[in-house]
């Protein structure tokens, strides 16, 4: 770890009076939740097929196999807890969470749910594919298999984002205000690859905020005023804000 970068990146957090959190895969990987593009060699998109598992397409083609493979991650994530940068977080509950991640770890470290926007939905629940409105809360331990909505007989299928679909409009605009508004944006154990969900950083550079990045390899961003602290968020984050 850079003790220059850490110093100088809480010197910047210490003098800045908004903070929020952009956050990503890598963020929970210290509680034993696989990424999808990091080096570790349980990576998701490096074992399976993202556009079978996480698009519409894959799921209309075989909704049983998608249903199942989120259910088996569904009891991975049963059995994980909040690490320590989780944790280091909630200890500050002032900060708006802008989070790419499905779980619900930051949640369970603290975090006031108000507190979360997932911008990529929630693994935790279940929705209609035909999006008559119903939702539901599913059990992480024993979550049900492929089933038909109550209301309109198409398939439930997970309260997540897929590929080619759009974020959902009122997390998203709430996520922008929050950019607009911060003097400082922690941006941690995120590839930077997926769009739209990344353009919410470079808005916040774009106004003027400062961007300080936790992850273990160098994003490919070309943001300007950037401070990027190479090392695992469990590891940092507690300094960085202690
Ligand atoms: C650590 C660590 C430790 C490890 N500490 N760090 C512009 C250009 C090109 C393409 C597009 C574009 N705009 C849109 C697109 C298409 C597409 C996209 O972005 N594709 C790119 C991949 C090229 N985007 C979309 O389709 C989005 N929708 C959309 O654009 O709608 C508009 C539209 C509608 C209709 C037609 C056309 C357009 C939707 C994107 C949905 C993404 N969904 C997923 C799955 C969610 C559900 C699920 O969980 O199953 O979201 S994919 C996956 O990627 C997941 C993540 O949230 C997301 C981001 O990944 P993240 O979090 O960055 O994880 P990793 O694994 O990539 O990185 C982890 C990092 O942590 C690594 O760097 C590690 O090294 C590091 N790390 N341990 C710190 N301990
Ligand atoms: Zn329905």
């Amino acid at each position: 770890m850079d003790e220059k970068l850490l110093t100088q990146a809480r010197d910047i957090l210490g003098k800045a009076e908004r903070v929020a959190v952009f956050s990503g895969a890598g963020l929970s990987a210290e509680s034993g939740i696989a990424t999808f593009r990091g080096q570790e060699p349980d990576a998701l998109w490096s074992r399976f097929d993202p556009m079978q598992l996480a698009s519409v397409e894959g799921f209309a083609s075989d909704p049983a196999t998608v249903i199942d493979w989120y259910n088996w991650r569904r009891g991975k994530l049963a059995q994980a807890q909040p690490n320590a940068a989780h944790r280091a977080m909630a200890g500050h509950p002032g900060l708006m969470h802008l989070t790419q991640n499905v779980d619900d770890l930051l949640e369970r470290a603290g975090v006031p749910e108000s507190n979360v926007l997932h911008l990529h939905g929630s693994i935790g629940k279940d929705r209609c594919h035909a999006a008559c409105g119903i939702e539901e809360d599913i059990s992480l331990e024993k979550p049900e298999p492929l089933r038909q909505c109550k209301g309109c007989g198409a398939y439930m299928r997970p309260a997540v984002v897929w590929f080619g679909e759009t974020l959902p409009q009122d997390i998203w605009s709430q996520a922008e205000v929050v950019c607009m508004e911060i003097d400082c944006l922690l941006v941690i154990g995120t590839s930077a690859t997926v769009y739209p969900a990344f353009s919410l950083v470079e808005l916040a550079a774009g106004q003027g905020s400062q961007i300080i990045v936790v992850n273990t390899e160098a994003i490919d961003s070309n943001q300007g005023a950037l401070i990027e602290i190479s090392g695992k968020a469990g590891d940092i984050l507690p300094k960085l804000l202690d």
